[in-house]
């Protein structure tokens, strides 16, 4: 194997070590003097992986698919590592045209995918990818690890999804747990089609969680059979004066099935105690005064709050978190808690402790946004920060004291990870209130050091919300989270040594083949080398 230098903006990506294993790469180009405006040499494959992995070993020639190739999947977990197969088949049959049987097991050239539940550094969504001429072999602890594995065998052939996979091993790892999307399907209703299709392109990412906001002031999305009319009428509208529309309960568990098969946990958000008009809309009894307001197409925050006194309020609590956890595999439930500002400070903390000990009893773990770092986070309770550069030091520090009392975050900073932020004043959907997020000021940024005394160990990821006040369509949606979610998705996975603007904008760039050939909406942003 012969080991090259590589340029400085790709030497970080790949000065590690992180996983113990020795850490090289073939160079793609020239020598270090290059001149800073000269256009970027074409990355070789291994270098333009996004995210970028935790250790990439390019040695010798690699395995060229082709109409003979077969899919081998070794046995374990119940036919899951099966599935995984299939699945990577179907991916990887679609550009490509080939057939791509999946076989059980057997030796033999072609694509192999292995448990191997003592692969120790790999954790669990790890994964080994070693490629040579004879085929190429995925191994990890866990089918989620495979999954991993398959998305970075997807990104290492041409778009085409003909050609030759590199020769070499890529050993990689997360280096948070938690790397999730959220998208408001309340303020304007989406299908669940629409986020199927967004949690394929998330998926490829690495993404692993999706985070849906299901109710809120303009809309109630999903369907509860003890309060009928939160959907049937709370839902039955939307910002601007839409239609709006609900979701079944078949297809909820649909779209968590679909994302399930792809290592994506949904977790949902039902938001209160304010951003509740449309459930006071739907039942006069929720409220204080016995009487319903009118449905809300507007766009304005904190006006609503369930009734703290009234004991209605809680069996209604009851009823629609047990639904909802019921509905949900994963181990998250999202009770909002953000601008209750309609709520005095003494009821808010009174509510989020009767809800909090609902989503205990239902076997579940509380997430909330920040503002829940006020009143009492039940134990464990996760926090959503989404908090910006103008969040005031107290409010900063009551953040940074639950995550010194041992409450996980999330880190959704609205001037960084908010999708709904305008580019630029030319920007056309969106909002600014945070201010303008070009795709640069998006990604360059640590998760591991951005509040002032929370540690890396009290990160559990990052999330990236997409509101949707000011998103109407697909083509809006996609082209506000594209690219800056592929961001959201390496300061996620890609170890904190890899994370280099300069690197990380050819990375990107070379994806813009892999998001046009999938039909993905996206923003050309002038900071980035699109060729
Ligand atoms: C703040 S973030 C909100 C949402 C809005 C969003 C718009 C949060 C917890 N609350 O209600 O949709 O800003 O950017």
């Amino acid at each position: 194997m012969r080991v090259l230098r590589l340029r400085r903006t790709l030497g970080t990506l790949l000065a590690l070590g992180v996983l113990g294993g020795s850490v090289s790469c073939t160079a793609a180009h020239g020598d270090d003097a290059r001149p800073a405006d000269d256009p970027p040499a074409a990355l070789t494959p291994f270098e333009a992986l996004l995210p970028a992995p935790a250790s990439v070993r390019a040695a010798g020639p690699g395995y060229a698919l082709g109409p003979g190739t077969v899919i081998r999947t070794g046995a374990g977990r119940d036919g899951e590592v099966r599935r995984v197969g299939e699945l990577l088949a179907q991916q990887l049959r679609g550009p490509s045209g080939l057939p791509l049987p999946v076989v059980d097991g057997g030796r033999g050239d072609g694509i192999r995918l292995g448990i191997d539940e003592d692969a120790a550094g790999l954790g669990d969504e790890g994964y080994r990818l070693e490629s040579g001429p004879g085929g190429v072999t995925l191994t990890a602890r866990t089918p989620a690890g495979l999954f991993h594995a398959g998305q970075t065998l997807r990104q290492l052939l041409p778009v085409t999804g003909r050609g030759t996979v590199p020769g070499g091993t890529v050993t990689d790892r997360p280096r948070f747990r938690y790397r999730g999307a959220m998208v408001d399907i309340a303020r304007h209703f989406f299908s669940v089609e629409q986020v199927k299709r967004y949690v394929d392109q998330l998926a490829q990412y690495k993404v692993n969680t999706l985070h849906v906001h299901l109710t809120d002031d303009q809309g109630w999305r999903i369907a509860i059979d003890s309060w009928p009319r939160l959907a049937e009428y709370g839902g039955a509208g939307e910002v601007g004066g839409g239609p709006g529309g609900h979701w079944t309960k078949e297809e909820y568990r649909d779209l968590v099935a679909y994302a399930g098969e792809r290592y994506v946990d949904v977790v949902p958000e039902i938001d209160m105690p304010g951003h509740v008009n449309a459930a006071l809309a739907s039942y006069a009894e929720l409220n204080c005064d016995g009487k319903a307001p009118a449905r809300y197409t507007g766009v304005k925050v904190g006006f609503s709050s369930l009734c703290v006194g009234k004991e209605r309020t809680y069996e209604f609590v009851d009823d629609v978190l047990g639904e909802i956890a019921a509905l949900t595999p994963g181990r998250y439930l999202h009770i909002g808690g953000d601008e209750a500002h309609s709520t005095p400070a003494a009821d808010y903390a009174a509510f989020m402790d009767r809800a909090q000990a609902v989503v205990g009893r239902y076997g579940k773990t509380v997430v909330a946004w920040h503002q829940l770092a006020a009143a009492r986070p039940a134990p464990g309770a996760v926090l959503q920060y989404w908090g910006h550069d103008r969040t005031t030091a107290a409010e900063k520090t009551k953040v940074a004291a639950a995550a010194k009392a041992g409450h996980p975050l999330v880190l959704s900073p609205a001037d960084r990870l908010y999708l709904d932020m305008k580019y630029e004043a030319a920007t056309k959907p969106g909002l600014a209130w945070a201010g303008y997020v070009p795709v640069k000021r998006a990604y360059d940024w640590n998760p591991g050091a951005y509040l002032a005394g929370v540690p890396e160990s009290a990160v559990l990821g990052v999330e990236a919300p997409l509101w949707t006040e000011a998103v109407t369509t697909r083509a809006e949606w996609e082209l506000m989270a594209f690219p800056r979610v592929l961001g959201l998705a390496e300061l996620g996975w890609s170890p904190a040594a890899a994370l280099d603007w300069t690197a990380y904008s050819r990375r990107l760039a070379a994806q813009a083949p892999r998001l046009e050939a999938q039909g993905i909406t996206f923003y050309r942003a002038p900071e980035v080398p699109w060729s």
